[in-house]
C-alpha cells in the first residue's frame, strides 16, 4: 500500500511553478535509482570504482550490494512501504548514500538533516514530514534520541555503524528489485536551512534527480565518466547531494566522500584521491588558498562554487594560485540544484553566469512586470525541477505566475549574463541609497589584509541605515586598519558605499552550507 501523504501536501494546481521537460524525454514510470545504480551493473560496468572514503573502496556493484542489503531490511523487517518518509543522519559517509539510495529504491521519500541541527529542529522536521523510521549514524545517535523524545511518532530509530544493521544486512539478501515508481512521484523532501522561520520541506520527484545531470552536470559542467568527484557540502544539503552522489553515478563516474568537510580534510584528500571536480563555498576556496603548496590541485579541471555569491576577487585569487577558472552557480534547495552558471570557456568572472541550458531565467520588478537585459531587479527561473513546498503557506511567495521567485536581486546584462547584487531582504538603504552588502564585500576582499567578510546593515537615527563591515584580517589589525579599509573601499567603488563601521572579529558566522548567517550580525 503506498501511503498519499507526500502526493496529499503538494502545493494545489494552481500554485506550481511550470515546468519545462522538452527534450528531456523521461519515461512515465521510472525510479531514479535504476538509473543511477542498477543500470552500471546490469551493463556490466559493476566493477567501476564509485566510492573511496578514507581507505574504503566501494564498486558500482559494491554499492549496489549495500543499496539492496539496507533496502530489505528496511521492507522486509520494518515494513517500509512506497511513500514512506525516511530520516537519514550522518556525514557524507559510504552507508549514508547507500541508505539514500536503498529508501528511494524501495519506493520510499528520504529526508536528510543536516548533521549540525539539534534536537529541537530535527523534532520539527520528523513532525513536519510526519517520519516513523530513521536511519542514523552511531555518532549522531544522541541528538536524535532527544529527539525521539520530542517527537514520539518516530517509532524507529536504525544505527548506521551499529552491530545491529550490519547483522540484518549480512543476512538480508543482496537481490532488491526497484520499486516501479512513477517519474513524478517524490523521491525526496529537502529542507531549506530556515535562516528565517521555520525550514520549508522541498518536495522533489524521481526525474528531477535525474534531471539536474542531465542539464547542468552534462551541459555546463560537462561531467565525464573518468572523472573523480569531492565536494564538501553535506549529503542533506541538495548542492551536496547532487555534486557528490548524483552527477558521479548518472554518468558511471566516481566519488571521494569527505567525513569530514575541513579545507584541511579536502586539501588532504586532494593530494591522496586526486580528484578532478571539486565542488564547495567560495568560502572553502578562500580557506584553502594560504594552505596550497606546488602540484596540490595538479589533478583538479574544474571547480564548481555555489552557495553564496562568489566575488571576483576570489576568483582571481584562486585562479593565481592554481591556474583553475572557478565555475560559479546559483542553485535553490527549491531548485534542486544549480540553474544558473556559465561553461568553463564562457565565463565572466564577477558573474554567474548564463541559465543552464534547460532553464529560463528573467528579471521582475517590485510589481512582478517583466523587466528588460539592462536592469536590475528580482530573480524568476523556469526549468525541469521547480518549488513544491510540503504543506506551506510560503509556496505562493516563492511561485509567482508559474516562475520561481528565488529572493535575489541581479543585474541582468547586454549579453545575457547574470550578476549577483543581493538577497532581495539584504538590500542596504542609507541615506537613500540602495546599496548591496555583498558589493562593499567584493571590494574589501580586494584588499590584501582582509581574509573575510560580512557587510550588514546598522540601524542609524539620521541615515536610517550605515552600512558596518565585520572583518577577518589575515593578520592581527593595526590602530589604523579601519580608516584603511574605509578609505580603500571608497576609492574602489563609489564613496556613499563605504562602511561606516568596521568591526574586526575572528571568525563570521555560517551555517553547515557555507553561507553567512548575516541576521546574526545584523542582530549583533
Ligand atoms: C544563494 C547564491 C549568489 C541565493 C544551493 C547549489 O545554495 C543552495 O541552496 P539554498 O537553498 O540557498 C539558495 C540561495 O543561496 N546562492 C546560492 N548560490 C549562489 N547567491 N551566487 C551563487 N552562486 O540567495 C539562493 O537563492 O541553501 C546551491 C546547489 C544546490 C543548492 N541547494
Amino acid at each position: 500500500m503506498t501511503d498519499r501523504f507526500a502526493q496529499d501536501n503538494l502545493p494545489p494546481a494552481g500554485e506550481w511553478p511550470v515546468l519545462l521537460l522538452d527534450g528531456l524525454n523521461y519515461p512515465e514510470h521510472l525510479n531514479c535509482v535504476a538509473e543511477l545504480l542498477d543500470r552500471w551493473v546490469q551493463s556490466g560496468a559493476g566493477d567501476r570504482p564509485c566510492i573511496q572514503a578514507g581507505a574504503l573502496r566501494w564498486s558500482y556493484a559494491g554499492l549496489q550490494d549495500a543499496v539492496n542489503r539496507v533496502a530489505a531490511v528496511l521492507v522486509d523487517k520494518h515494513a517500509l512501504q512506497p511513500g514512506d518518509r525516511v530520516l537519514l543522519r550522518a556525514p557524507n559517509t559510504p552507508m549514508m548514500i547507500a541508505a539514500y539510495l536503498a529508501v528511494i529504491k524501495a519506493g520510499a521519500i528520504a529526508v536528510a538533516t543536516m548533521p549540525l541541527l539539534r534536537a529541537r529542529e530535527v523534532s520539527y522536521i520528523i513532525d513536519k514530514a510526519q517520519i516513523r523510521l530513521a536511519l542514523c549514524d552511531h555518532r549522531l545517535l544522541p541528538d536524535l534520541l532527544a529527539a525521539q523524545a520530542l517527537s514520539p511518532g518516530l517509532a524507529t530509530v536504525l544505527a548506521m555503524g551499529g552491530d545491529a544493521l550490519a547483522a540484518d544486512m549480512a543476512a538480508a539478501s543482496g537481490v532488491f528489485a526497484a520499486h516501479p515508481s512513477r517519474a513524478d512521484d517524490v523521491c525526496l523532501i529537502a529542507f531549506t536551512s530556515g535562516t528565517t522561520g521555520q525550514p520549508k520541506g522541498t518536495m522533489h520527484f524521481h526525474r528531477d534527480m535525474l534531471a539536474i545531470c542531465d542539464c547542468y552536470a552534462a551541459r555546463v559542467l560537462c561531467a565525464a565518466p573518468d572523472d573523480v568527484f569531492i565536494g564538501t557540502a553535506p549529503l542533506a544539503f541538495t548542492f551536496g547531494l547532487g555534486a557528490v552522489v548524483l552527477f558521479p553515478l548518472r554518468i558511471g563516474a566516481s566519488t571521494v566522500l569527505l567525513d569530514q568537510a575541513s579545507p584541511e580534510a579536502l586539501l588532504t584528500a586532494f593530494r591522496d584521491a586526486r580528484p578532478t571536480i571539486c565542488c564547495t563555498a567560495p568560502t572553502g576556496y578562500r580557506a584553502l588558498i594560504p594552505m596550497l603548496a606546488p602540484g596540490d590541485t595538479a589533478s583538479l579541471r574544474r571547480c564548481v562554487s555555489a552557495g553564496e555569491a562568489l566575488p571576483a576577487a576570489t576568483w582571481h585569487a584562486w585562479h593565481d594560485a592554481t591556474g583553475l577558472r572557478l565555475m560559479d552557480g546559483i542553485g535553490a534547495t527549491e531548485m534542486l540544484h544549480i540553474f544558473i552558471a556559465a561553461p568553463h570557456d564562457q565565463i565572466r568572472p564577477g558573474a554567474t553566469g548564463l541559465p543552464v541550458p534547460g532553464y529560463v531565467a528573467k528579471l521582475i520588478d517590485d510589481a512582478g512586470a517583466d523587466l528588460p537585459r539592462g536592469s536590475t531587479g528580482r530573480l524568476a527561473v523556469r526549468g525541469p525541477t521547480g518549488c513544491r513546498y510540503l504543506a506551506d503557506d510560503r509556496q505562493s511567495k516563492y511561485v509567482i505566475d508559474g516562475w520561481n521567485v528565488t529572493g535575489d536581486t541581479y543585474h541582468w546584462d547586454a549579453d545575457g549574463y547574470f550578476w549577483f547584487h543581493a538577497r532581495s531582504d539584504d538590500m542596504i538603504i542609507s541615506a537613500g541609497y540602495n546599496i548591496a552588502g555583498p558589493e562593499v564585500e567584493a571590494a574589501l576582499l580586494r584588499h590584501p589584509a582582509v581574509a573575510e567578510c560580512a557587510v550588514v546593515g546598522a540601524p542609524d537615527a539620521e541615515r536610517g541605515m550605515v552600512v558596518k563591515a565585520f572583518v577577518v584580517l589575515h593578520g592581527p589589525p593595526d590602530p589604523a586598519m579601519a580608516r584603511t579599509l574605509q578609505d580603500f573601499v571608497k576609492a574602489e567603488i563609489a564613496p556613499y558605499k563605504y562602511p561606516r563601521i568596521v568591526t574586526f572579529v575572528d571568525a563570521l558566522p555560517r551555517t553547515e552550507t557555507g553561507k553567512l548567517q548575516r541576521f546574526r550580525l545584523r542582530d549583533a
